[in-house]
Order: C-alpha cells, then structure tokens, then sequence
C-alpha cells in the first residue's frame, strides 16, 4: 500500500526516484513549476520534452532527469486541465494526470514519485477541490510506487492537502 506524506518545499531538491511535472502539451518550458524543473534539469530537457509533444491533457511522459541531483532519475510531465468553471471535464481530467502519472512511474520502475499540485497555479483550479482529488486519486490508484510526496510550495496549498489527507486517512 501506498504511504502519501504531504511536504513543503522546491520539488527540484526532493530525494525521490521520480518527479511530476505540471506541464503544458508543448512540453518545452513554461513558468510556475515548469520553468523551475527545466532551470534544474538543464536545454536537454526541452528538446526531450519537444520530441514527445503534444501532450494532451490528463496524459503523462517521462523524460529523463538530466542534470536535476540525483536519486531524481526520470521527470514525468503531464498537462493539467486549464479551469473553465468545472463543465468541461476538469475533475475527471486533473485525477486522469495523477492516474497516468503513477501508471507512467510504474513502467520506469520507480517507487518515490513527487508530485506538485498540477493545475493550481497558472491553470486556475480551485486549490481545495484539487487537493482533494489529488490525495483521493493517489490513495486509490493501484500502483507498485511505495512512496508518494505531494509537494506544496505555498503554506495554503500545504494546508489544503494535509486536511485533504487527514480527512481520508482518519
Ligand atoms: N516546486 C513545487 N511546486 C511549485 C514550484 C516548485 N519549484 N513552483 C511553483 N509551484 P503552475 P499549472 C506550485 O502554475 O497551474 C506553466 O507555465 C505552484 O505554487 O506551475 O498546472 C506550464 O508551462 C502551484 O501550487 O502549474 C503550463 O503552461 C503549482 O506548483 C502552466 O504553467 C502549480 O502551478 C501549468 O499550470
């Protein structure tokens, strides 16, 4: 069974086999989280990310890591939904992105997997509802990853995810 911690902090500096990324389809860069992972792991990361687009949202690839430090060996990058006011499928596609990213971390064989909270930012999911998803859809998902760490940067977002975990878990 999976164990879910919730943390915060820069998930570039995170000591996990493998790191989500809250991309968008061109999978080249963007801002947010996005431009902080492609800061850390360097140009190649762009071009390995290019190779694979367009990603479709509730999708995810890996790439590897590059020059991020070491365990993180693979960046996985899936594109979240952009929020259109929740009629446009958005719930379904914002646990899509963390059902295919664990399925994705299993084909690598990876057992630690950060996530940060996708969709959240520039893409303008509610942060409670999405947390919410985020901890439901990590704890039921079936998967061989022993370890899942849902990385906030912020304090609210921090403290939606840990009542989000607290909920499900006592
Ligand atoms: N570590 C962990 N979380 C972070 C970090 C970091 N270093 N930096 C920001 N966050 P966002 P989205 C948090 O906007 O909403 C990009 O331009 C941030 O505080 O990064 O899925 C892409 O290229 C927020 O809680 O992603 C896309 O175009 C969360 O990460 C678009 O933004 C997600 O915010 C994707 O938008």
């Amino acid at each position: 069974m999976v164990s879910v911690e919730v943390v915060r902090g820069d998930i570039t500096a995170e000591n996990v086999d493998a790191i989500v990324n809250a991309a968008n389809s061109s999978l080249r860069g963007g801002g947010g989280v996005d431009g902080a992972i492609h800061r850390a792991a360097g140009p190649r990361l762009a071009e390995a990310g290019g190779a694979l687009a367009p990603c479709p949202p509730g999708a995810a690839v890996a790439t590897p890591a590059f020059d991020l430090d070491p365990p993180i060996r693979h960046v996985i990058h899936t594109v979240g939904p952009v929020w259109h006011g929740g009629t446009r499928g958005e719930p379904e596609l914002l646990a899509s992105c963390y059902r295919a990213s664990l399925r994705v971390a299993d084909e690598l064989g990876a057992r630690s997997v950060a996530f940060p909270a996708i969709s959240t930012g520039v893409y303008g999911y509610p942060p409670d509802a999405a947390a919410r998803i985020a901890v439901d859809t990590v704890l039921t998902t079936p998967t061989e990853v022993e370890r899942v760490r849902l990385v906030a940067f912020g304090a609210d977002t921090y403290e939606l995810l840990s009542a989000a975990l607290r909920s499900r878990t006592e």
